[in-house]
């Protein structure tokens, strides 16, 4: 699974994308694959992208709203899979630029206690360990704040974090807020977000969405060193023909 997308650069602005470009991008969206355990993972050479979040934090209807497709919750949904990291492939014309990964919700109150330390140790050596990790989206209903388990997760990766690991915030549900709560929390949010950024986020007011297509662009997109007479980096790396879609593949 290898293509031409450049490794992450540090330090340098990522080319700019609107909303609507980024948005066509999210809903190249397919399912790729699903691992119940890390080494059963595939080894990713392109950025990674996890969602992360307690048991109904609202990430399943974020990742439909951002790819504006139903099925992929559906594909994370289907029985035996829950507990799964589910992989995405984004990407035109089957080349694949970046991969999400849907890690299982947490804090499940129906879950045993030991299935849930199994999970957050599974979870917090993803996010760890995995190479092809990129960046994070924690996802969290502003009106219940960061839980512990949160509190735990962004612990455990705030020396990636520090280290380069891009990191989002997102406050999902903001249509539950006034204006003025949306702003407190955002606050708050950026303060606990360390390196990292907060943002706002509605499925429902379709509130930030575009916001978060541009930056999860971004962070799969990262500019390329600048060279004497190299082309526009803010052109996205659209192949003009379908001659090289060979080696994805095209499950659903
Ligand atoms: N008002 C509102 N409700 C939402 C929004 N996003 C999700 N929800 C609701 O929150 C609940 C949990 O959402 P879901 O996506 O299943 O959460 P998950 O468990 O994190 O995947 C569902 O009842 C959703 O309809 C939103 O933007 N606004
Ligand atoms: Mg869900």
């Amino acid at each position: 699974m290898t293509n031409s997308s450049p490794a992450p650069v540090a330090g340098k602005p990522s080319p700019s994308i609107d909303g609507k470009l980024a948005m066509g991008w999210m809903h190249t969206a397919r399912f790729l694959t699903t691992a119940a355990q890390l080494h059963h993972l595939p080894t990713i050479e392109v950025p990674e992208i996890a969602f992360v979040g307690r048991s109904n934090a609202g990430k399943s209807t974020c990742i439909n709203t951002l790819t504006q497709q139903k099925q992929l919750a559906f594909a994370s949904k289907k029985p035996g899979r829950t507990q799964h990291i589910n992989l995405f492939s984004l990407g035109r014309q089957g080349l694949t630029d970046a991969v999400l990964a849907d890690l299982p919700g947490y804090g499940y109150a129906a879950v045993s206690r030991s299935d849930k330390i199994r999970w957050q140790q599974v979870m917090v050596n993803y996010l760890i360990t995995r190479s092809s990790l990129t960046g994070i989206v924690l996802l969290c209903d502003p009106r219940l704040g960061l839980t512990e388990l949160d509190e735990a997760l962004l612990e455990a990766v705030r020396p990636r974090v520090e280290d380069g690991l891009k990191f989002l915030i997102l406050l999902t549900k903001a249509d539950k807020l006034t204006r003025a709560e949306q702003t407190k929390a955002l606050s708050i949010a950026r303060l606990q977000a360390g390196g990292g950024e907060a943002m706002l986020f509605s499925a429902l007011k379709k509130q930030g969405v575009d916001d978060v297509a541009q930056l999860l662009w971004r962070w799969s997109h990262p500019a390329e060193p600048a060279a004497a007479g190299a082309p526009d980096a803010a052109t996205p790396a659209v192949p003009s023909t379908t001659s090289d879609s060979a080696d994805e593949p095209q499950a659903n």
